[in-house]
């Protein structure tokens, strides 16, 4: 295993779920934090709880990943001793609505394509040129099962992991001959806000995704995220799918 100390992660999406959880698991292993999200105030309280629990050195950096010009001046302003990011983690991403095709909503669609491809590219465009410069860097790509199998209404947002699966294999193939590690990490259901902000805040109708099910958790997929960042410098693990006990594909889940 090697050691994530004293390098520097940037995390997207850091204000919530599997992001707040990555961040802990780096921070206790000793890694420096850059906590990007919108809500900052999510972050600030992050940021507390690590610096209670397991202190390092953070900066937060609130950002909308869909808005490329402030991924560039985020990127390009860093003060200095944060410019140098070892771990870029691409998880900033989310789902809207179940709906069918013919109904399917364009601000929900456009939210999706915007966030979860766009902006993941946005921001690995503006970090890999540094890291290529460096000669060190490990790209960890948040994808999902819905990358691999789609499911009836899933349509947008299956296409736009489907996308995160390509283009993590198109970075592989294009980085290939450098140092810069690429990892695309695909859970199935894990319980975080990711089905209230599907479902445009109906908490009743988000609970009942897990009901009678156990889920993974935010901290199953850091673990594995953790896992895959601490390899040897000569080994790459290109793609990890993960889903619970409880869950054979994205449309069998079995549930007591
Ligand atoms: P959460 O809703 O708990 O977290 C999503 C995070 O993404 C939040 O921190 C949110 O921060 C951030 N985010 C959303 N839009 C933007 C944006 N435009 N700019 C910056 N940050 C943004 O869900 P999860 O933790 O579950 O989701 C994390 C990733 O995991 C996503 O890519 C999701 O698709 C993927 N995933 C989730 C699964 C699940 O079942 N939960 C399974 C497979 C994959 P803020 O709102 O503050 O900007
Ligand atoms: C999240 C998992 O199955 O809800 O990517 O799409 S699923």
């Amino acid at each position: 295993m090697v050691s994530v100390a004293n390098q520097i992660v940037l995390i997207t999406g850091a204000s919530s779920g599997i992001g707040a959880s990555c961040a802990k698991i780096f921070a206790a292993a000793g890694a420096k934090l850059i906590l990007a999200a919108r809500r900052l105030e999510r972050l600030q309280i992050l940021e507390k709880q690590i610096q209670q629990e397991c202190p390092t050195d953070t900066y937060l950096i609130q950002l909308d990943v869909r808005d490329r010009s402030a991924v560039e001046n985020a990127i390009a302003n860093l003060p200095q001793q944060w410019q140098s990011i070892n771990i870029l983690i691409n998880n900033a991403g989310l789902s809207r609505g179940l709906d069918k095709i013919q109904s399917g909503d364009f601000q929900d669609w456009e939210e999706m394509i915007d966030t979860n491809i766009k902006g993941l590219l946005y921001v690995s465009r503006y970090v890999i040129s540094g890291m290529l410069e460096r000669e060190y860097g490990h790209i960890i790509n948040i994808g999902s099962i819905a990358g691999h199998q789609t499911y009836p209404g899933g349509n947008v947002y299956c296409g736009t992991k489907a996308a995160v699966k390509a283009i993590s294999e198109g970075m592989k193939l294009d980085l290939v001959g450098t140092p810069i590690r690429v990892t695309s990490v695909d859970p199935g259901m894990v319980e975080t806000e990711f089905s209230q902000v599907r479902f445009h805040g109906d908490v009743e109708r988000a609970t009942s995704v897990y009901q009678g099910m156990q889920p993974l958790t935010a901290d199953d997929i850091a673990d594995v995220v953790f896992f895959c960042a601490t390899r040897p410098p000569h080994v790459n693990i290109n793609q990890v799918i993960l889903m619970p006990v409880d869950q054979a594909s994205s449309t069998l889940v079995h549930r007591r």
